[in-house]
Formats: structure tokens, C-alpha cells, sequence
């Protein structure tokens, strides 16, 4: 059977280590698109030279030029601006619209049955952009960040009561924003309830630095943002795609009236398999946890409006 297509529409920090991580997952054929010349092509060539020592067999290109992701079953989308110290995420909308079009279109032209997962900041704006400007379906454009927001929410709980990571179960839900929604009511230590273990007090700590836990790393970088783990993340999502795992996994999904929202994306429990977004799960969340969600919601609506006055200009 022949081997799947992966087009990484971006090759710095993140795109570069997606690359990696497919390569060594046997996820298929990687395509890293960049405007920067000669750098996609570098990196492309320099991991085709570790796949003998790990090994894998996969081809690796770069390219400048769209026509190279002809046919992608997967598209993954880091190409913008990342933050620098004293930036939000919603500081980079303006210039990330502007590339977001410009790669919708490349994808759509040439990828058009593609599985789109948008990373770029602002997360929420860009993966609505690109839904918008692919033109494809819901089901085919998804957002990356629950996945990366959890696992920090996971990592911080771990490292708190000395435990594996396996033995940690926890969600965070709503816009990928200071107000995101880590989910106490399902958060588990070994099967019980987190609350069995942690205290009310240090539990607001630790989901605070949830919240941050992206400025925490820029502020220590000073040069850009997270990259291993966000490229772990968009991995995960990929293969659940290409794998039909029918994984149920926290992503920005396009709401049609799911948790009392319609008409934009939002991070919620959604079943990844070969139909893509294949259903949005709709958790009893509580009544604080519900409210939350809300004013997360909100900030995604206000996102949005800021992206419609940006793209009028
Ligand atoms: O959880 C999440 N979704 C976030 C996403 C987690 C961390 C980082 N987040 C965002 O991902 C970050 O704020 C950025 O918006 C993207 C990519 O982050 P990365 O760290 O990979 O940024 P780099 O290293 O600057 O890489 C961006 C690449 C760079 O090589 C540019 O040359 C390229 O994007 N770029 C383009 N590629 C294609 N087409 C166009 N127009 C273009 N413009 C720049």
C-alpha cells in the first residue's frame, strides 16, 4: 500500500519537528512547504540522512512551491508568526491572516481532499480563516491546541504528586487563550478523582499555570514559543486521521450547536478517525465549568470579529 502524504505548510521550529516525529512514527511521506529558500530543503535532507541510523524509510522533501503537496492526505499548518516575549497570541492575527489565505489557498489548489490541522496562532481565528478559505468541511479543518493544553494539565498534576504521566487523565476545553477551560470534573489520579489527592488551593495554582503555561516557555526562550510539544500534539491528531483510530481527543472543532454554540471553532471533545472530525462529544461538564466555556466562547466570538475587521481592510 502506498505510503501517506504529509504537507507541513511551514518548516521552522514546529513544522521541523513534525517532520521528525512523522518520519520516526512510519506516519508516511513528508512534504515540508516554507517561503524561506533552501530551509525547508535543508531540513528535508538532513532528516532523510538520520533515517538510516533510526531507521525509517520515509522520503522527505522540501520545497517552495505548493505544487510539491499535490494530493496530501494531511496538510499540518504552522506557518506565521510565533510570539515573542510580552505578546499575546491574539497580537499575531493581523500578520497570520494574512499567511493563513495565502496557505488556504495553496492547500485548496493543490490538497483538496486533505485532513487540514491548523496550528498558527491565534489558534482559534486561524483554524476559522482557514475553514473559510479552503472551503472544505467541517469534518476536514481542525484546530490544535487541547491536545497541548491537556497534556500541560496532565505534566503539571504528574509532577505534583510524583506519578507517570500514563496515570493522569485530564481535559482542557474552550479557546486556546488565558481563559481555556481545564475540566476538574474529569480529571483522574489512577481512575479517582483528582480531588482526592490535590487541594482546592494548589489546584487553582497548578490550572493557572495551565493557562500561562505558553507564556511561561516564551518568556524562558525569549526567541519564540513551545515546539516539541505542540508538534507532539498535532502528531497525535494525524495519526488518529490516517490510522482511523476514532480517538476521542480535545481539539478546536466547528460548532453547530454543540455546548449551546453554533458557527465557530471552540476546543471540545471530538472523535478523530478517517472521517476526520467525525463527532463533537458533548461532556456533563459543571455548572462553573459550563460557565466558563462561555466566557472562553466569548473571547472566540470577539477573536473572530477582530479577524472579520482585519480581513476587511
Ligand atoms: O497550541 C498551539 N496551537 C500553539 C501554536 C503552540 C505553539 C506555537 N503556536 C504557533 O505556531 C506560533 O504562535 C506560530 O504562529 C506557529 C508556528 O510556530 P513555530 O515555533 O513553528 O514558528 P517558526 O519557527 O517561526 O516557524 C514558522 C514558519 C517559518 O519557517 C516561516 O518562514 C514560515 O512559518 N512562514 C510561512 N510558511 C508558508 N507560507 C507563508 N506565507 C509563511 N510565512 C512564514
Amino acid at each position: 500500500m502506498a505510503r501517506k502524504k504529509i504537507a507541513l505548510i511551514g518548516a521552522g521550529n514546529i513544522g521541523g519537528t513534525l517532520a521528525h516525529l512523522a518520519a520516526l512514527g512510519g506516519l508516511g511521506d513528508v512534504v515540508l512547504f516554507d517561503v524561506v529558500d533552501g530551509m525547508p530543503q535543508g531540513k528535508a535532507l538532513d532528516l532523510m540522512e538520520a533515517g538510516p541510523i533510526e531507521p525509517y524509510d520515509a522520503t522527505i522533501t522540501g520545497t517552495n512551491d505548493y505544487k510539491d503537496i499535490k494530493d496530501a492526505d494531511v496538510c499540518i499548518v504552522t506557518a506565521g508568526l510565533a510570539r515573542k516575549p510580552g505578546m499575546s497570541r491574539d497580537d499575531l492575527l493581523a500578520t497570520n491572516s494574512k499567511i493563513m489565505t495565502q496557505v488556504s489557498e495553496g492547500i485548496a489548489a493543490n490538497a483538496p481532499n486533505a485532513f487540514v490541522i491548523i496550528v498558527s496562532n491565534p489558534l482559534d481565528a486561524m483554524v476559522t480563516l482557514a475553514k473559510r478559505a479552503t472551503g472544505f468541511p467541517k469534518q476536514r479543518v481542525v484546530g490544535m491546541a487541547g491536545v497541548l493544553d491537556s497534556a500541560r494539565y496532565r505534566t503539571f498534576l504528574a509532577m505534583e504528586l510524583g506519578v507517570s504521566v500514563e496515570s493522569v487523565q485530564a481535559l482542557v476545553l474552550g479557546g486556546h487563550g488565558d481563559d481555556m477551560v481545564p475540566v476538574r470534573s474529569s480529571c483522574t489520579v489512577g481512575g479517582a478523582p483528582v480531588t482526592d489527592f490535590i487541594s482546592e488551593t494548589r489546584l487553582v495554582e497548578i490550572e493557572d499555570r495551565v493557562r500561562k503555561a505558553g507564556g511561561e516557555i516564551v518568556a524562558l526562550l525569549k526567541t519564540g514559543s513551545a515546539f516539541y510539544s505542540p508538534a507532539t500534539a498535532a502528531i497525535r491528531m494525524a495519526r488518529a486521521y490516517l490510522h482511523d483510530k476514532g480517538e476521542i481527543l480535545p481539539v478546536a472543532a466547528y460548532l453547530e450547536g454543540e455546548y449551546g454554540h453554533s458557527g465557530f471553532y471552540l476546543g471540545v471533545p471530538a472523535r478523530i478517525g478517517a472521517g476526520g472530525v467525525e463527532q463533537v462529544i458533548e461532556l456533563n461538564l459543571s455548572e462553573d465549568e459550563a460557565k466558563q466555556l462561555t466566557v472562553s466562547a466569548e473571547h472566540v466570538k470577539e477573536l473572530v470579529g477582530a479577524l472579520d475587521k482585519v480581513l476587511e481592510q
